[in-house]
């Protein structure tokens, strides 16, 4: 596809936090830079080191192909590459691509001379995924708390993570993450909904403009956030979830060892009933 002429316009030298020119040029459409080679080099290590831990696994069934993290006996130390040492290198080439991909997000945002919206918000899902998998299990003195690389083997682990503490749901943190996503979803299916309503009219209509959009919400429940305001508020409650979801993890097991429900006692044990 021939470069669409206002990505000429913004290919603009500069911004690099690191290697200077080095690595400042575009490959087709994509923007390489140091950390675009080196987000490239740990995805591809990750991923080979992955495909060979299926190898010397007993299965090829993609739902049951599991990459374990070491037992809880090895601690903090390095594990052999068979008995979950695979899963410590698997684990800090993610860290190191998420970690390359976040450097990449700031990297184009200066080139663009436009705010750091982007990175901030998706250093909030790196976040999450490394309170997984090194924050808790640092807090709890072993890797072998980290969850294993496999679609049904993380389903077992939340599973039974989730019964170690009886009912999970009775985690008041965990209660504001899923508040968090499923007012996201929320959000978005109004913003989704109200912008391809008001771009696809009626035939023979022109398309509808902001105003609309305003009018719309303010008719129906007496205000509009505004098109930049709904934006906002996505970016609060997107990250928010990820915010409370690694809080809801962290503290399960560190900061608190028994049932979630029995964490509610201290209702119970206000003086105010006495
Ligand atoms: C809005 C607006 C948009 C929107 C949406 C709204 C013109 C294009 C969806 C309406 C959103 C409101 C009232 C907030 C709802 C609050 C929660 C917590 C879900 O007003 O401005 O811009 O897309």
């Amino acid at each position: 596809m021939a470069m669409l002429n206002f990505e000429r316009k913004y290919r603009v030298r500069g911004g690099t936090l690191i290697g200077g020119d080095l690595f400042d040029f575009w490959v087709g459409p994509f923007y390489v830079g140091f950390f675009g080679v080196t987000t490239i080099f740990f995805s591809i290590v990750g991923t080979a080191l992955l495909a060979y831990g299926a190898a010397i696994g007993d299965t090829w069934n993609l739902w049951r192909i599991n990459i374990a993290p070491p037992d809880l006996s090895y601690g903090l130390a390095f594990a052999p590459l068979k008995e979950g040492g695979l899963w410590q290198l698997v684990t800090i080439c993610a860290l190191g691509a998420f970690g390359s991909w976040t450097l990449r997000q700031v990297e184009i945002s200066r080139k663009l001379g436009m705010g750091y919206h982007i990175p901030f918000a998706f250093s909030f899902a790196v976040l999450a995924y490394a309170s997984l998998v090194v924050v808790r299990p640092l807090l709890l003195g072993a890797w072998g708390h980290g969850f294993p690389y496999g679609i049904l083997s993380h389903l077992d682990w939340v599973s039974n993570v989730g019964y170690q503490f009886l009912h999970f749901h009775y985690n008041p943190a965990h209660m504001l993450a899923v508040t968090f996503f499923f007012t996201n979803a929320l959000a978005l299916s109004l913003h989704g909904g109200l912008v391809l309503s008001a771009t696809n009219p009626p035939k023979g209509e022109t398309v509808k403009t902001p105003e609309h959009e305003d009018t719309y919400f303010r008719d129906i429940i007496g205000y509009s956030i505004g098109t930049l305001g709904i934006h906002r508020l996505g970016m609060f409650l997107a990250v928010s979830a990820a915010f409370w979801s690694a809080v809801c993890i962290v503290i399960s097991g560190p900061f608190w060892t028994r049932g979630w429900p029995e964490w509610w006692n201290w209702w119970l044990q206000l003086p105010i009933w006495s």
